[in-house]
């Protein structure tokens, strides 16, 4: 299994993103020009969460998508959501 980094140390990593409280998991708001954007976005995504078995809670409105990366399986956050983090920031771009 992979191993329990934390949230903290995850961050040390990555930009935009921060601690969600209550739980170890890391959390980003992303906004897009519009609709097709966001789901274009969140479908490249899906194809690598997919091929991850790595799968994010995210919440989509519009343009707007929220997002929570936390490993399920190890109890918090992992290096496997550090790289989605990373894959998503390269797909918003
Ligand atoms: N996604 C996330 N975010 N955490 C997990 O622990 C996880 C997952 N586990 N996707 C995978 C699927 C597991 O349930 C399957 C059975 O491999």
């Amino acid at each position: 299994m992979t191993k329990k980094i934390g949230a903290g140390a995850a961050l040390a990593g990555l930009s935009g993103w921060a601690e969600v409280s209550g739980r170890d998991a890391i959390s980003k708001s992303y906004k897009f020009a519009d609709f097709n954007a966001a789901f274009g976005f969140m479908t490249r995504v899906a194809l690598k969460a997919d091929r991850m078995d790595h799968h994010p809670e995210w919440f989509n409105v519009y343009n707007k998508v929220d997002v929570t990366l936390s490993t399920h399986d190890a109890g918090g956050v992992t290096e496997k959501d550090v790289e989605l983090a990373k894959f998503m920031d390269e797909a918003a771009k």
